[in-house]
Order: structure tokens, then sequence, then C-alpha cells
């Protein structure tokens, strides 16, 4: 009888032991006094700044058990953008907000965005990233190895170029411009007849000032946080042919090594940060009169805004690369895209 207290007690403890190990966040042995946060720019961008919105809101619902570094300027990994997928994938990189562009290379299904024309405005981006375009997209990169949390947008990309104003097609005749990432970008230039090469971000703003290149592709809030109407960018040409959104994501074997109490709260967070990131993005861009288009324009900054028949000129014109890369990012999922644009809500 004594005997069989004793094991109950004993069964007990061992039990309420065990418990109280299993309770305590794996914090102490297995969290690293701090993660790794990948983005291409800092937070003097509203993209870095995203990063760093949803940085701090980690660190203050987890009571500092998440503390995340930034890495702007894609550093982890020297600079080369195109390979931050695949360094997050592995472990060099822990988390980041990364642009679709710079990981279309390793996941197709990202070229969607950059398919020319297919989204004329914001409402279309939403419809895509908010809706079961989104999520589908979400499950090819949870396939793929990595964990997405959010949204977030780093913007419409518009073109600009130290040479003169460019309207039409023709204008873009032999034009040196410099594009990023995907294969695709150099085939939608070389169609309009421009003379496209790639290099990364880091490269990019040398090469324009030194003019090796006349031109480039971002979006508005990169062109004034790195002010690139001081290395010759003075013709900008409003056509939006492509947007790329940003993807707020964890490593894997990271993810799992938090409780899912704390992964429940970077999520959160992440979608916080998105959707405030993405209201930084469109700052001047989606109000009435388009501010920021003359705080531009104030830097002698010449604006260009193409009528619908010239737009349409350069939608004609790229046709075929869309047609052509439909099937490379896959004829569903582009099917898909196309009805929830027809149908979002303007
Ligand atoms: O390299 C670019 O053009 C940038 C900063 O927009 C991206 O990383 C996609």
């Amino acid at each position: 009888m004594k005997l069989r207290r004793t094991l109950l007690a004993f069964a007990a403890a061992a039990t309420a032991l065990a418990g109280a190990t299993f309770a305590l966040p794996a914090a102490a042995q297995n969290y690293k006094s701090e993660y790794r946060l990948s983005l291409v720019v800092g937070p003097a961008f509203p993209w870095g700044k995203g990063g760093e919105i949803w940085a701090n809101k980690v660190r203050e619902k987890t009571n500092g058990r998440i503390n995340i570094k930034l890495y702007p300027g894609v550093s982890l990994i020297q600079g080369d953008q195109t390979r931050e997928f695949s360094a997050l994938r592995q472990g060099v990189i822990d988390m980041a907000v990364g642009s679709t562009i710079n990981w279309s290379p390793q996941v197709k299904q990202l070229n969607l965005f950059s398919l020319p024309f297919l989204m004329p405005d914001y409402a279309a981006i939403d419809a895509l990233t908010q809706g079961q375009v989104g999520k589908d997209i979400f499950a090819t990169l949870e396939k793929a190895g990595v964990v997405p949390l959010a949204w977030g947008e780093n913007g419409y990309r518009e073109l600009t170029n130290s040479k003169h104003v460019v309207k039409t097609p023709a204008d873009l005749k032999g034009l040196k411009i410099r594009v990023v990432g995907s294969p695709l970008f150099l085939d939608t230039f070389t169609t309009l007849g421009a003379n496209p090469t790639q290099m990364s971000w880091a490269d990019a703003q040398p090469a324009l000032a030194s003019g090796a290149v006349d031109g480039q592709e971002n979006p508005m809030s990169i062109f004034t946080a790195a002010k690139l109407h001081t290395v010759g960018q003075k013709y900008l040409t409003m056509w939006g042919y492509v947007a790329d959104p940003l993807v707020f994501v964890v490593n894997k074997e990271i993810w799992n090594s938090w409780t899912p109490a704390d992964r429940e709260l970077v999520r959160q967070a992440a979608i916080e940060a998105g959707k405030e990131q993405i209201g930084i993005a469109r700052k001047g861009m989606n109000e009435p009169g388009q501010p920021l288009l003359k705080d531009i324009a104030a830097m002698g900054v010449t604006v260009t805004h193409l009528t619908p028949a010239e737009r349409d000129a350069f939608v004609k014109a790229t046709r075929p690369i869309y047609d052509k890369w439909k099937g490379q990012v896959g004829a569903d999922l582009v099917n898909a895209a196309e009805k929830a644009i027809a149908a979002r809500k303007k």
C-alpha cells in the first residue's frame, strides 16, 4: 500500500515535471540569440521599413524571445539578390521580406506578377495577393521549402532613362536598360527593341551613374529613396507594366524550432507589418493627384503619362512575351489570375 502510494506520487511528480519541461518554451536551449532577416533595401525605403516593422512587432509580441536583425543590401549573399531564395531554403538566411522578381528564377510561378500589363491597377494586385491566387502561390512556396506568412509590396515598376522621353516602343530602340532577376525581363525589353542587361541592384546604381546603362525600371518609392534623378534618370514614363509584391517568409527549420504560440505571434506580426508596409509603399501614388509624382517632377524629371492608345501600343508589342511566359508560369494559374482581376472591386 505504502509502495503503491509512493509510486503514484512519483508518477505524478514525473508527469508534472515532464509537463513543466514541455510547457517551458524551447527558448533557453533552442532559440538563437539573433535571427537574420534579408532585405534588398533598408528602412529608408518602404520595403526595408516593412522588415523593420516586422522585427519590432515580433520582438514586442514575444517579449524578446525572438530577436531579429536586419541585413539590407542582401549582404548575407554578397548582394546577389537572385540567390536569396536558395539561401533561405538552405538556412544561410533565416527570414526575408523578398520580391517575387528576385525569387522567380527558383519559383517560376512568381513570374506571374511580371507578365507585362497583367495588373492594370492596385485593386488588381490586391485581387491576386489577397485572393485564391495568393493562397495558391503560398502553397507553392511552402512546397518549395519555406514558410510564407504575409504579402507586402515593392510597387509598380515605371520606366526611367537618361536620354529622352519614351512614349512609344520605338522610343526604346537601342536604349541600354538595366533589368533584374528573371529572363522574362530580358524577353520583354528585347521584344520592345531595347538593349537590356541583367544586373543586381547594387551594380545598377554605379552603372547608371557612369552611363554604362541608360535606364532602368523600378517603383517610384525606390526612385526617390535612391535619388535616381542624381544618376541621370531625367525621363520617367508611367506605364505601369508590372508590379512586384513582397513576401514575408521564414526558413522552415527555424519556423519548426519555435513553439506553436510563438509561430502564431510571428505570423500575426507579419500580417500586420505587411498591411502597414503596403500603405507606405503606395503613399503619394494612390491618392488623387499622385503627390509623389509632383515631388519627382520638382527634381527636374520629365514625367510622361501615356494616353490609353499609347499604352495600348506597349501592351500589343509585349503580347507575344505574355503568351510565351503564360505557359512557363502555368496556364491554369494565369487564367485564374485573369479571372480574379476581371472580377475585382475597383
Ligand atoms: O533590383 C531591383 O530593381 C529591386 C530593388 O527592385 C528588386 O530587388 C526587385
